[in-house]
C-alpha cells in the first residue's frame, strides 16, 4: 500500500493523492447514498500523461481503477464495491482534467477536458454563440468525461440526441498506459473503428477518458415553456404528439406524475402550477427555430395542438424557470423523502400506459415499507420514452422491486437500463435487453482492451456464468 501511494504521489504530486479515510469515503459513496464501497485512496491527475502514469502504477500493483467524474451517477458505476480496505481499488478522479479550449467557430466544435462540468461547457459555448446539446439537472457537477462514459441523455435528447450524438473525438488512456487520441473532429473522417463511440457508454470499463472533441449547436432561443395537466401518461403522450405535429423546434418534453408533483411542491415549497389537479403533467419547451422570425407564431401554432384550457405558458426567462422547477427539482425532492429505489428504463411510446399500469401492481406487490405504503413516483423524458421510476419504502437491500420494474420494461419491448447506464445496479439484468451474442461480443472487447480487468470491475458486465464456461 505504501509503495502504491508513493508511486501515485510521484505521478501527480503529493497534494493530489488523498488517503484520509473520511475523505476517501466521500468519493466512495454515490450521490444517492445507496451505493458505497471501499477505496484505498483518491488520485486526481492533472493531465493525460499523469493519468497514464497513474494507470501504469496501478497496473504494476494489480490495483483496480475506478474512474470518476462528478460522481452524479445513480447506478453505482462511479464508486467501488464494498470490500476489505486492502487491496481496495484506487478512485481516479477526473476533476483536475479541466482544460477547455477556445471554441472552433469554423467547425462549431470545442475540445474539453474530461473534468469540465456540463455547466462550464454551456457557459463557454454560449459565450461563443453556440449551445452544447446535452443538458441535465446535475449540470453543475456532472462532467464531460462522466457523461460520455454513461452516454448521458438529459432533457434535450429529443432534439439533439444523447451524448453519443455530440461526440466528434476523444483522448483516452488504455489499461497498458497507452494513449489513444483523435481530436481532429473530421466529420468526413472514416478510417477504421470509431474508438470514441466505442468508449461512449462503456462506463469506465475500457479506458479513462481525459479529453473530448464535442460538436456544438446553434443557440436557438427559447420560444415558450408550457405545463399542461393530463389524465395520465397516455394522454400526456397524445398531447405531446399533437404539440410535435403543430410546432417545430421541440427542445424538451418531460412528464411528471401526480405523486412527483406533490412531492416537489412539498419539498421545494412551490405553489400549485395549475388551477386544477391532474394525474399527470407534461412540460414542453419550444425553441425558435427561426430566431429572426416572429416569436408569436409559435404560440399561434400551439393552438393547433388543442392544449387543455388551463395550460400554463411562459415566455419570459423567470416564468420558464418557474415551470421547469417542478421537473428539475424532483430528484432532490425525492432525496428528502428517503433513499429511493431508482429504476431508469426506456419504454416504447405505445406501451407507456400499459407499463405504468403494471408498475402500480409491481409496487403494490412489493408491500409497504417501515413507514407505510411504498411511494411510487414516475417522471422523465417522455419525448424519448425514458422514464425514471422511483420507489420509496421497500428495504434497500432487497432489489426485488428494482428487478421487477426492469423486467416489466423489458416485457413491454423496452430497455432495463436507459440513460443512467448499467453501473453495478443492473449487471444481472443486461441479458433482458441485450442478446447472448451481444454480451459475448462485449466481453471480447473488454478482454482485448483490459485483459487484467483493471478498470471498474463489477460494472456493466455481469460476472461470467461458470456453468457456461468449457472448463
Ligand atoms: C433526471 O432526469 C435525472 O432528472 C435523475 O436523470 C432521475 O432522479 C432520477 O431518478
Ligand atoms: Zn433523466
Amino acid at each position: 500500500m505504501r509503495k502504491l501511494l508513493a508511486d501515485l504521489r510521484a505521478a501527480t504530486g503529493p497534494a493530489h493523492v488523498l488517503a484520509e479515510p473520511d475523505v476517501v469515503a466521500g468519493y466512495a459513496t454515490d450521490w444517492t447514498r445507496r451505493y458505497a464501497g471501499t477505496a484505498s485512496c483518491v488520485v486526481s491527475p492533472g493531465s493525460t500523461s499523469e493519468v497514464a502514469d497513474v494507470i501504469r502504477a496501478c497496473a504494476a500493483h494489480g490495483t483496480p481503477v475506478i474512474p470518476q467524474g462528478g460522481n452524479t451517477g445513480l447506478v453505482g458505476g462511479s464508486v467501488p464495491a464494498p470490500g476489505p480496505a486492502w487491496p481496495a481499488p484506487v478512485i481516479l478522479s477526473a476533476r483536475r482534467l479541466t482544460g477547455l479550449e477556445p471554441v472552433d467557430v469554423a467547425s462549431g466544435q470545442v475540445t474539453a477536458g474530461a473534468g469540465t462540468t456540463i455547466a462550464q461547457l454551456h457557459g463557454h459555448a454560449a459565450a461563443a454563440g453556440f449551445r452544447y446539446g446535452v443538458d441535465l439537472a446535475s449540470r453543475d457537477s456532472a462532467t464531460v468525461g462522466g457523461t460520455i462514459a454513461t452516454n448521458a441523455g438529459g432533457i434535450h435528447t429529443i432534439r439533439y440526441g444523447p451524448t453519443r450524438s455530440q461526440l466528434a473525438g476523444i483522448t483516452a488512456v488504455l489499461a497498458d498506459g497507452s494513449v489513444i487520441s483523435n481530436l481532429s473532429g473530421l466529420t468526413a473522417g472514416s478510417a477504421g473503428y470509431d474508438l470514441a463511440q466505442l468508449l461512449t457508454g462503456s462506463e469506465g470499463t475500457l479506458a479513462v477518458i481525459t479529453q473530448a472533441r464535442l460538436r456544438l449547436r446553434d443557440p436557438e432561443p427559447a420560444a415558450a415553456v408550457l405545463l399542461a395537466g393530463t389524465a395520465g401518461i397516455a394522454q400526456a403522450a397524445d398531447l405531446l404528439a399533437r404539440i410535435r405535429a403543430a410546432v417545430p423546434g421541440l427542445l424538451a418534453a418531460e412528464y411528471v406524475d401526480a405523486a412527483g408533483l406533490a412531492l416537489v411542491r412539498e419539498a421545494a415549497g412551490l405553489p400549485a402550477p395549475l388551477p386544477t389537479a391532474y394525474q399527470g403533467y407534461l412540460l414542453a419547451e419550444l425553441t425558435r427555430t427561426d430566431p429572426a422570425g416572429d416569436a408569436d407564431i409559435y404560440l399561434q401554432r400551439l393552438a393547433l395542438a388543442a392544449l387543455p384550457p388551463d395550460t400554463a405558458i411562459a415566455q419570459d426567462a423567470g416564468g420558464m424557470a418557474a415551470l421547469w422547477a417542478y421537473r428539475e427539482r424532483l430528484t432532490e425532492a425525492i432525496a428528502t423523502a428517503g433513499i429511493p429505489h431508482k429504476i431508469d428504463v426506456a419504454v416504447p411510446a405505445s406501451e407507456l400506459d400499459a407499463f405504468c399500469a403494471g408498475l402500480r401492481e409491481v409496487v403494490r406487490a412489493a408491500g409497504p415499507g417501515p413507514d407505510g405504503p411504498a411511494r411510487l413516483i414516475v417522471f422523465g423524458h417522455i419525448g424519448v420514452g425514458n422514464l425514471h421510476v422511483n420507489v420509496i419504502g421497500p428495504d434497500l437491500a432487497d432489489t426485488e422491486v428494482d428487478a421487477a420494474v426492469a423486467r416489466l420494461a423489458a416485457a413491454h419491448g423496452g430497455s432495463a437500463a436507459a440513460e443512467h447506464g448499467v453501473g453495478r445496479a443492473k449487471t444481472g439484468w443486461l441479458g433482458w435487453t441485450r442478446s447472448a451474442a451481444e454480451i459475448a461480443a462485449m466481453r471480447s472487447v473488454k478482454a482485448a482492451l483490459d485483459p487484467a480487468g483493471l478498470f471498474n470491475p463489477g460494472v456493466l458486465l455481469p460476472p461470467p456464468d461458470p456453468a457456461a464456461s468449457p472448463g
